[in-house]
């Protein structure tokens, strides 16, 4: 439960359906990043928490696997309708603890409350598929079955609805689960966890443990119980559950570097809509983000000149403040990186435009930031930078704008502008990335859609839509012979 103590919001870790502290009675301070303020104060978990965390959901899984899945279905449908009911305040909570600007965390609580609903009706679906067997009176078919205990390691800039996807989608299929929000936005995470029990979701069936990475997560990770794991955060930290989980089913979403490509024909005032959009909102702080803007020759000094004018119009500030365009970057170390880049940017030869400091010192502001003569294989135009900074890279035609966008390590989102048919289809089949956008920029993925990335994103898995419950589930496959003889296979007619 979350309590307010001293004038602070405070919780404990929610484990086998109760709030409890941690062995360690140690904790970690949650930090308002507009304001540096003290938003709560969370257990920092040691392993012996994750030990209590994973042996409640392990001990919870049968009787939850055995329970028929619409029953499943209707703790979730109930959950997503009590987030409804607390849109607004959880999304001002949001709004303090990330920055975002409100509107946005109104936005991220909906894709929550979406996904509660979307789940909620797979429990009445959760399909398999039937088919004919090679042999007479002989029947085949599959069926989904849960996987087990499942670790979700969440990040903090979409924090209600990468734990809802992950966790509706988790729970309708039959497995019990051990969250572990990112330390950066824990408050966000216990609401969603305490409207689940106040949905009656059983004990043991949910539970949730702060604390870092580095000790809870790594835990998790290496917790033999725990047969899946499903993360939402950096390459440098998903190649290393990738190394270190053993045998277990993981779905590893890890950032990207987007392109957004203008060609010569596009819309340039959508066009323009759509970069801003992209690079900066959310502070530039989503995987989806566009960094990367690879424009057509004949309209660059165009866009470019336009681009400029509106992003130093964009203004910094609270996301609490309906005139902040732009709220804070997440902490002090995603300001050093911002800075740090525009540094890299500069060294390699890159122009700066607008942009490239920090902002108001009361938070971790940094101002909006365009490069143009950027090359594609500057570090800018290759790395992912998680903060308000776009790239310009001019090319010649849409052969060369495909290729620029392909020649990163990462594939994620993509978008073009163009009114050409033939252009917008040779892109959709052309970019190397998860997820395509015509005219639209690269954020705003649907959750009934599957979200995620090919090559340096992920490693193959999709979150939400039909393909959330592939991510955690099993295919069984069944044959039943009804023949009264034996049947060989691939040897009796
Ligand atoms: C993320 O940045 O990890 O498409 C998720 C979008 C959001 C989800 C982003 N619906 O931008």
């Amino acid at each position: 439960m979350i309590k307010k103590v001293i004038g602070l919001l405070t919780f404990k870790n929610y484990i086998n359906g109760k709030w409890v502290d941690s062995v360690s009675k140690k904790t970690l301070k949650d930090i308002n990043p507009a304001n540096q303020d003290i938003v709560c104060v969370v257990p920092a978990s040691v392993k012996e928490d994750i030990d209590e965390a994973v042996k409640a959901a392990h001990e919870a899984f049968p009787k939850w696997k055995a329970t028929p899945a619409p029953v499943r279905a209707n703790i979730l449908h109930r959950a997503a309708q009590l987030l409804e009911e607390k849109k607004d305040e959880v999304a001002k909570l949001m709004c303090r603890e990330m920055g975002k600007v409100l509107q946005e965390c109104l936005g991220d609580v909906q894709e929550g409350i979406d996904i509660g609903y979307y789940m909620a009706g797979e429990g009445r679906r959760l399909f398999g598929h039937t088919t004919p067997s090679e042999l007479s009176n002989k029947t085949a078919f599959t069926m989904r079955v849960p996987i087990g205990v499942c670790a979700l390691i969440t990040p903090w800039n979409f924090p209600i609805a990468i734990p809802a996807w992950k966790t509706t989608a988790a729970l309708v299929c039959g497995n019990t689960v051990v969250l572990k929000p990112s330390s950066d936005t824990p408050l966000c995470a216990a609401h969603f966890v305490e409207l689940l029990h106040k949905a009656c979701v059983p004990a043991g069936v949910v539970n949730m443990v702060t604390g870092t990475g580095e000790t809870v997560g790594a835990e998790l990770v290496q917790n033999k119980e725990v047969r899946a794991v499903s993360f939402t955060g950096s390459k440098t930290t998903g190649e290393w559950i990738a190394k270190s989980s053993g045998v277990k089913k993981i779905g590893l979403e890890m950032g990207g570097k987007n392109p957004i490509i203008l060609m010569d024909d596009a819309d340039l005032d959508l066009a323009l809509e759509g970069v801003l959009w992209g690079a900066f909102g959310t502070t530039g702080q989503r995987c989806t983000a566009a960094s990367r803007v690879i424009i057509h020759q004949k309209i660059f000094s165009r866009f470019e000149k336009m681009l400029v004018l509106a992003a130093k119009k964009l203004r910094l500030g609270s996301g609490l403040s309906s005139s902040t365009d732009v709220g804070p970057l997440i902490n002090k170390q995603a300001l050093e990186k911002s800075q740090h880049y525009v540094n890299i940017g500069l060294k390699d030869g890159a122009r700066l435009l607008c942009g490239g400091k920090a902002g108001p010192k009361s938070g971790f502001f940094f101002q909006p930031t365009v490069f143009s003569n950027v090359s594609p294989k500057m570090r800018i135009a290759q790395e992912e930078i998680f903060g308000p900074i776009i790239s310009l890279i001019k090319v010649k035609n849409l052969k060369e704008a495909i290729k620029v966008a392909n020649s990163i390590e990462y594939g994620l989102s993509s978008s073009i502008y163009t009114n050409n048919i033939s252009s917008a289809f040779k892109a959709i089949n052309e970019i190397e990335s998860g997820i395509v956008y015509v005219n639209a920029s690269t954020i705003g993925a649907e959750v009934h859609l599957p979200f995620g990335g090919v090559k340096g994103t992920g490693n193959g898995v999709r979150e939400a839509g039909i393909e959330g419950i592939n991510e955690f589930s099993e295919t069984k496959t069944v044959y039943i012979d009804y023949s009264g003889k034996l049947q060989r296979a691939q040897i009796d007619d």
